[in-house]
């Protein structure tokens, strides 16, 4: 790489798909004993290795940071010269064709904060293999298309790690001299060694059980540690709905006698699917309704359901190498959606869904880390664990089941698992696994797994009133991407729907059709060229055409309806997600108009045609409340800063802040109403209404705060006091920070003193105080890294004050002054040397930096150029950083 960087970091290596070739060896069956000390953790891995290449490939042993003791084949030990010991690897050059090697290492867990391979958590022991953590264990061949059975015996000391755990079922323990004592698990299932885990701690456990539907007994164990007890009723409710969920949509039943679950505060993502033992981020585990809030309840729903439903995609068929990443995340993103859209209200949870794909996934596809869902190349894998792999990903199969129909469907994923039970295969094998059972032409909808970029549809109507049609004419474009141009067109579902003058739906039938014998009123149209033209006929009356009905594929949509169509879709549109969207969409318009106003400046007004729509909508007493609720929130700043660019995040602050505030004041009666009429009575359920009303209120809450009257903050702080559960205690604390009333400083005190013991609440005070649009925040932050409670060791904890303040708080972090940018630049100096893999995470929105004025540009090149020259970046951190700066 020739450029003019003084920093002398030799680029990690880019691994590229097209390189991939299987292994030379497979590692058939391995025993792995643990000996747990203070200090040190002795490993002795004994593997059943077998030759599979070529007769003279050597066998070269992944492995990182750990000390070398012995290496013997078939028990005669090797001297110093019949290996070759690297940074990363040990090389064996002679090797028998089938064999038996034994490798004994040292290191110490408690010294290991990128919380990769087996480190320790708050005195317990645990583990995190995917993807290349279990080289930090021992040596071997660390990648996903070598399968072995594991027996894993562990050795700890009794009083302090009474639970010794492993994957599959314990078959053998003891007592040791010492106070010590052994556990044996054997996993039947062949797996990868991302799925190995290992546990050790003094742990309490809620324990359950399931029958499958074939009845089969299953126990069901939640480990937490002893204080955190009260908090897992919810998650075993999820995981036991989940098993039904399974088997009732899939026909997929869980496989081992044993599924256990375990909870750890220090963790890198959400949770881990390891086999028969899952991981847990504390976060996506714990909840009860004093310390939880809704959002809490459905992820910790979601997230059990995902890791649990990876079983069968992702553990029983895996991925051949971690370029098919989405081929398990995708698909398990999917039916985690799947399952939330059938527990709660579907319509919302479509919504929020696209919210983030929208906020997130868009973004990313429109930066300089964009990448197709199966990457062509990656420098560290982890990096690629992005919205782009799950949630564009996910996408990505709800289009293929879309195309297919659910019956179809159901039919390639029966066929996908007959065929691969047991494999570690590709994304190309699942597509052709739904097209053979299928007969559904997918070749060009392959596309979808090897470009990047978001399409851009244009489509325009054009009504002939005479011959009674209307036509409509797409166009689909996809910007370039770093490293891809020359797009093609993709195979794009196009969801439609066509609604006459009196609201309702017309039948739908298209020239040179007959007449259709149902009355379907949405029609899936397949965009397959660039341009495309589509004509209805039988349409009477002019009518207003729902178009990508429930977001039927992963695109931006620019369409000529007018303002008025919109209107008329807030009001009728049958589709929820397209009634919704509309609102959306004229909120957004009026907002970016108000931000030129701003910048012209001229006086701001709000349109009085959206504003009476919105009245009607707050007043529609037959909506649904949860519906409502989305329906009142307003694009978000970060979703806004995508409709133009260079970005004016200070216009679009205070646009969308007189939107909200002039809604509240002509709404205000009706506000108030709707607030009264939400307030729940009695105890406190995690049910589709409750849920819905404590939304509604809040948001409801939030409009009328923005009044800033004496009565609005009484009425906050009374319900911040009151409150019985967290979701309207954090509600009202967050509406009160963002106010101007002093008595705040009372809550925000009072609050830390009643949760300072609670890790995750504690993160959520942290949260609301790094999410206030203030100029004092950013002294603020400072503090809030200094805080006793801070802790750079603690993912949740250094996301908690750090990921609001980059990802929501945008007037404070892109601060014309810099000191917002300065800021995440000392945070990353601190934080990549104790854990790259959220470092290189939180460094992201810098990488935006193309989409902001010239003085900003500059700015955040050059942080981003402060962190490149940083003496042992972490490979994390410098593949991100150096593709921000191409
Ligand atoms: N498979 C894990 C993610 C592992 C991330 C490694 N950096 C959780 C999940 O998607 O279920
Ligand atoms: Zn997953």
């Amino acid at each position: 790489m020739a450029d003019s960087r003084t920093s002398t970091i030799t680029p990690p290596e880019t691994k590229y798909l097209k390189d991939y070739r299987a292994p030379d060896f497979q590692i058939e069956q391995v025993t792995l004993v643990f000996d747990l000390r203070e200090g040190v953790t002795h490993v002795r891995a004994t593997s059943q290795v077998r030759r599979e290449g070529a007769a003279d490939a050597v066998l070269r042993l992944d492995g990182h940071d750990m000390t070398l003791m012995s290496v013997a084949v078939d028990g005669v030990r090797l001297t110093a010269d019949q290996y070759q010991l690297e940074d990363h690897h040990l090389t064996l050059p002679h090797v028998p064709d089938q064999f038996e090697l034994t490798i004994e290492n040292e290191f110490d867990p408690a010294q290991n904060t990128a919380l990769e391979g087996l480190y320790v958590s708050k005195g317990m022991y645990c583990t995190q293999c995917e993807a290349e953590g279990f080289r930090r264990i021992t040596y071997f061949l660390d990648q996903p298309d070598v399968m072995a059975t594991y027996r894993v015996r562990i050795e700890a000391d009794k009083t302090a790690y009474p639970v010794l755990l492993s994957n599959g079922n314990n078959i053998e323990q003891g007592d040791l001299a010492d106070g010590r004592h052994y556990v044996v698990w054997d996993d039947p299932f062949p797996k990868p060694s991302y799925l190995f885990a290992l546990v050790a701690g003094d742990l309490a456990v809620l324990e359950d059980h399931f029958t499958t539907r074939s009845g089969a007994p299953v126990t069901l164990r939640i480990f937490v540690a002893p204080e955190d007890l009260d908090k897992c009723p919810h998650a075993m409710d999820s995981l036991k709905k989940a098993m039904v969920w399974d088997e009732q949509v899939y026909g997929l039943e869980y496989d081992l006698d044993i599924f256990n679950i375990v909870a750890v505060s220090h963790f890198n993502m959400g949770a881990m699917e390891n086999k028969s033992l899952n991981i847990f981020n504390t976060k996506c585990v714990l909840a009860k309704p004093e310390t939880a809030t809704d959002g809490d309840f459905a992820a910790v729903e979601a997230v059990v359901a995902h890791e649990y439903f990876h079983n069968w995609t992702g553990n029983r068929v895996t991925c051949r190498d971690w370029f098919q990443l989405s081929l398990k995340e995708g698909l398990t993103v999917f039916r985690d959606q799947e399952f939330s859209a059938d527990m709660g209200s579907r319509a919302v949870k479509r919504i929020e869904d696209v919210r983030i794909l929208r906020q997130h996934q868009f973004a990313e596809d429109s930066g300089p880390m964009a990448h197709p869902i199966r990457p062509d190349s990656y420098m560290e894998i982890n990096n690629f664990y992005t919205v782009t792999v799950y949630e564009k990903g996910a996408e990505v199969i709800r289009m293929i089941h879309t195309l297919l129909g659910p019956e179809k469907y159901r039919q390639g994923i029966d066929l996908y698992f007959d065929r691969h039970d047991g494999q570690a295969v590709t994304c190309d094998d699942f597509v052709a696994a739904m097209e053979d059972a299928s007969g559904v032409d997918l070749r060009q909808f392959r596309l979808w797994y090897s470009q990047a970029g978001t399409p851009e549809v244009t489509v325009s109507q054009s009504y002939d009133a005479a011959a009674e049609s209307l036509t409509l004419t797409f166009r689909q474009m996809t910007p370039d991407t770093p490293g891809q141009t020359d797009k093609k067109p993709l195979h794009i579902p196009m969801a439609v729907g066509l609604i006459g003058p009196d609201g309702a739906d017309i039948p739908l039938q298209l020239d040179g059709e007959n007449a259709p014998d149902d009355v379907a009123t949405t029609r899936l149209l397949s965009l397959t060229g660039s341009e495309q033209s589509f004509t209805f006929v039988g349409v009477k009356e002019p009518v207003v055409p729902s178009l990508l009905r429930g977001f039927s594929a992963p695109v931006k949509l620019k369409s000529d309806l007018t303002a008025a169509d919109r209107l008329f879709l807030l009001a009728h549109d049958s589709d929820s997600f397209n009634r919704w969207e509309a609102g959306q969409e004229i909120a957004a318009g009026l907002i970016m108009e108000l931000v030129d106003d701003i910048a012209a400046g001229r006086p701001l007004h709000l349109d009085d045609g959206f504003s009476s729509a919105m009245g009607k909508v707050i007043g529609d007493l037959d909506l649904d409340r949860a519906f409502k609720a989305e329906v009142l929130s307003l694009p978000s700043e970060a979703t806004l800063g995508q409709y133009r660019s260079p970005v004016d995040v200070d216009a679009i602050h205070q646009a969308r802040k007189f939107v909200r505030h002039a809604l509240a004041a002509t709404h205000e009666t009706a506000l108030q109403s709707i607030y009264n009429a939400c307030q729940t009575t009695g105890f406190y359920a995690f049910t589709p209404q409750a849920v819905a009303d404590r939304r509604l209120k809040n948001v409801c809450l939030s409009y009328l705060m923005t009044q800033e009257t004496p009565a609005v903050f009484t009425q906050s702080m009374a319900q911040f006091s009151n409150a019985d559960n967290m979701t309207d205690e954090i509600a009202a604390l967050s509406c009160m920070v963002n106010s101007a009333f002093s008595e705040t400083r009372d809550a925000v005190e009072s609050f830390y003193a009643k949760w300072r013991d609670d890790d995750l609440v504690l993160d959520k005070w942290f949260s609301v105080q790094a999410a206030v649009s203030k100029p004092e925040t950013q002294d603020l932050m400072r503090r809030l890294i200094q805080h006793p409670d801070f802790d750079w060791n603690m993912p949740n904890r250094v996301r908690s004050v750090v990921g609001p303040f980059c990802g929501q708080n945008l007037t404070c972090f892109h601060d014309k002054s810099g000191r917002g940018y300065a800021f995440l630049g000392d945070v990353i100096e601190k934080l990549d040397p104790i854990n790259p893999q959220i470092a290189s995470r939180l460094v992201q929105p810098l990488g935006r930096w193309k989409y902001y004025d010239a003085d900003r540009q500059k700015l955040m090149k050059a942080t981003l150029e402060r962190i490149l020259a940083l003496p042992n970046l972490s490979e994390n951190t410098y593949e991100i950083v150096s593709k921000s700066l191409k």
